[in-house]
């Protein structure tokens, strides 16, 4: 593995200078802990600690012009902590962006992408587009948090949500996902699960060479705020299903579910989550580890774990932020990013490795932080170096 750390100038506005502790201090290892610790969330919940503790000690000390502090920093928080107002607002609020017109795709673009009808759309769009450069790439965990990250601003500044962006600890669900609160169908929920379709038989994933269980789903959302929800791209990956034959065709249906206890219990829980942060000292092997790339036995890691326990729409590779549920997902990837990262903030912070194509392939240059990583019809696109930091550059937040 190769792990980079580019030229200090490139990043000096948001360079971090030392970390709480002793000096060079090393991250904390699983072995630091009990089986018992990590399996129940005590370790994790300790080390996330650690790490907010050393973003607050390096925001004091760092000598910079950013315009953020750890206490002006939005707090993002867990979804099950949100009080049942703010729920309801962030779910009003992504139903909204699917009901107002595209913002980026000119008049000229429209007929190459047939199935961008929304706002919302154009987030499916631009991630089916750019899955094969932003997944097992130098920048699979930059590109999905600034992402979400402008669907947040999105949120309050075209459908006025005044509150942060919630993440999903899928780790807290992985004893019982059926009784989730995130998925009651209540209008306080994110929605029901998918309606149960039964006899259904196992299914072998051709790419991970996997056999999973079906889930308890598996049809359309039939309850909560996401009921009625068209969607109207893909899906392109999935199997027993007819996939489209164009990336942006129209292919309106329902929102779909199935949620799968199986998943979660294999790669979603505490044991998981705190094995992939504290396990992988290097960017390349934590970054594969949490995408369940390299691995004889952990094929999915915890991003593939969260979007095939959702399943359904979740489930797709290409379209699977058709699901609002998608930004909750990758709130918590980069909630465990922004933990590994400051558990070594001196080491960790500019630390990246890779291409920027799928397991490179096709062969692509090593990314810099100098390089631009493409938005498509989100946003404008942005320097590596400005995503790299939650407390400079385009953003200022942080996870509770
Ligand atoms: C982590 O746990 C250890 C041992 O219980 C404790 O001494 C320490 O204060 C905890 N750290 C944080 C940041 O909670
Ligand atoms: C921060 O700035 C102060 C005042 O200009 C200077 O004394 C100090 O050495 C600087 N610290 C670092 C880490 O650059
Ligand atoms: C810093 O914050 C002030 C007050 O919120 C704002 O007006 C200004 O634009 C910010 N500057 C930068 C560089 O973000
Ligand atoms: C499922 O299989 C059982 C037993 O073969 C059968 O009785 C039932 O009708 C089937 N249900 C559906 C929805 O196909
Ligand atoms: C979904 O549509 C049905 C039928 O039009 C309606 O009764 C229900 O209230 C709608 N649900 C939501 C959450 O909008
Ligand atoms: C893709 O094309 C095949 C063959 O024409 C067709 O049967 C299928 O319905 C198409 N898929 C979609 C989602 O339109
Ligand atoms: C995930 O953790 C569970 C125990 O919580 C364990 O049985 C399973 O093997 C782990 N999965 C991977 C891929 O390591
Ligand atoms: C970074 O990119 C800018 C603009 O593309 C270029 O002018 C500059 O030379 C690059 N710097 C490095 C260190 O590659
Ligand atoms: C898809 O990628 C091409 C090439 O980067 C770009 O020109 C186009 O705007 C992108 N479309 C979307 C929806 O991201
Ligand atoms: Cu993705």
């Amino acid at each position: 593995m190769r792990t980079s750390v580019p030229a200090l100038a490139l990043v000096a506005a948001t360079f971090v200078t030392a970390q709480v502790g002793v000096s060079g201090a090393e991250a904390p290892k699983t072995s630091d802990y009990t089986a018992s610790e990590i399996a129940d969330g005590t370790a994790f919940n300790n080390v996330s600690r650690m790490a907010l503790e050393n973003m607050q000690w390096n925001t004091y000390h760092r000598n910079s012009t950013a315009n953020c502090t750890y206490e002006t920093a939005d707090r993002r928080q867990e979804w099950r902590t949100l009080d049942p107002a703010t729920r309801k607002s962030f779910t009003n609020a992504a139903t909204c962006l699917m009901k107002l017109p595209p913002t980026h795709m000119t008049a000229a673009d429209a007929p190459f992408y047939p199935g961008v009808k929304s706002r919302y759309d154009e987030y499916v769009a631009t991630h089916i587009n750019y899955t094969l450069q932003v997944h097992d790439t130098a920048d699979f965990f930059a590109w999905h948090r600034t992402f979400i990250h402008f669907w947040e601003q999105d949120l309050k500044n075209l459908c006025g949500y005044t509150g942060v962006l919630p993440y999903w600890n899928w780790a807290l669900d992985a004893e019982a996902l059926q009784d989730s609160p995130l998925f009651t169908g209540d209008e306080f929920s994110l929605g029901s699960n998918g309606v149960y379709i039964a006899n259904r038989t196992d299914t072998w994933l051709a790419v991970q060479d996997v056999t999973v269980p079906p889930g308890l789903g598996g049809g359309c959302v039939h309850s909560g705020p996401f009921a009625n929800v068209t969607v109207d791209l893909g899906p392109l990956d999935l199997p027993n299903t007819k996939n489209v034959n164009s990336s942006f065709q129209y292919n309106p249906r329902c929102l779909q579910r199935d949620l799968n206890p199986w998943f979660v219990q294999n790669y979603n829980t505490y044991t998981n989550l705190t094995a992939t942060l504290l396990d992988n000292i290097y960017i390349a092997d934590f970054q594969a580890a949490a995408q369940g790339y390299n691995s004889a036995t952990n094929k999915f890691g915890v991003h593939g774990g969260g979007h095939w326990s959702t399943g359904g729409s979740m489930a797709d590779f290409h379209s699977s932020p058709a699901d609002p549920l998608f930004f909750l997902h990758h709130g918590m990837m980069d909630h465990l990013y922004t933990t590994w990262v400051n558990l070594d903030t001196y080491r960790r912070q500019n630390a990246i490795s890779g291409t920027s194509t799928l397991g490179n392939s096709p062969v692509s240059p090593e990314m810099t932080l100098n390089d631009t990583l493409p938005f498509g019809f989100v946003a404008n696109n942005v320097r590596f170096a400005d995503v790299i930091d939650t407390f400079g550059g385009l953003l200022c937040y942080r996870y509770d």
